[in-house]
């Protein structure tokens, strides 16, 4: 039995659509971001960074959203969301989830939580601004390798694709967010088609129109 805790659209979204797509046993928690239940004594005892997710497996609590997809693809090896040791693959999957978590999923943490990396409120433009321009370029990146490959990885689904996605419902503000970049939009639309993807978006009442409609 795995338990996520986790909040709708937040770091959890990954983790819960690799338990989806394995069909584990898990149990969803709610961490009331609203109340910042995140920075609560029981759950910086799981967390001490004091972040969305973390996931408890067999009483073991682990956290970073990288670390949870890659443990949960690790015990359900017959799901094959990340090639096998030994495989042409393997290290590219390494370097996708990495891409996807230090640079994109960074770039988009300073974007949405300016006031944390100024202590100068005039310059939270600037700093939106800037993030804006590195995100598009980490898109962009992206883009390249969709345009002649089916997943990030090529012809196969993995682990990496659910990231990518979570990213890329979260990069939908921006101003070049991911639909006005050619291969990924039209990746981003096929995914919508996912059983796991539509399922769990539902459950988490997260809108797939604007990948479908492009707009
Ligand atoms: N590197 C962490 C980042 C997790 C993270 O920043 N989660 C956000 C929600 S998307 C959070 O918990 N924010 C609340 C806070 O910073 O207090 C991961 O990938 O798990």
């Amino acid at each position: 039995m795995f338990k996520l805790y986790y909040y709708p659209n937040n770091a959890s979204l990954a983790p819960h659509f690799l338990l989806h797509h394995v069909k584990a046993d898990y149990e969803l928690l709610l961490v009331d971001k609203t109340s910042n239940a995140q920075k609560s004594a029981d759950y910086l005892k799981l967390n001490p960074a004091g972040r969305i997710p973390t996931l408890v497996v067999d009483e073991q609590p682990i956290f970073e959203s990288p670390a949870i997809c890659m443990h949960i693809c690790e015990l359900h090896p017959e799901s094959k969301l990340m090639p096998p040791i030994g495989h042409s693959q393997r290290p590219l999957f390494y370097q996708w989830l990495a891409f996807l978590n230090n640079t994109l999923q960074a770039e988009l943490m300073v974007r949405y939580y300016p006031h944390r990396y100024t202590n100068d409120e005039a310059t939270i433009p600037n700093v939106v601004a800037a993030q804006d321009d590195r995100i598009a370029d980490a898109l962009s990146i992206i883009n390249d390798q969709l345009e002649h490959n089916e997943y990030l990885l090529g012809d196969k689904l993995t682990a990496c694709d659910y990231f990518l996605f979570m990213l890329s419902e979260w990069s939908l503000l921006i101003e070049k967010s991911p639909l006005t970049f050619e291969y990924l939009a039209a990746y981003l639309k096929r995914l919508c088609s996912n059983p796991t993807i539509k399922a769990v978006c539902d459950m988490e009442e997260i809108d797939l129109t604007p990948f479908q409609t492009g707009d």
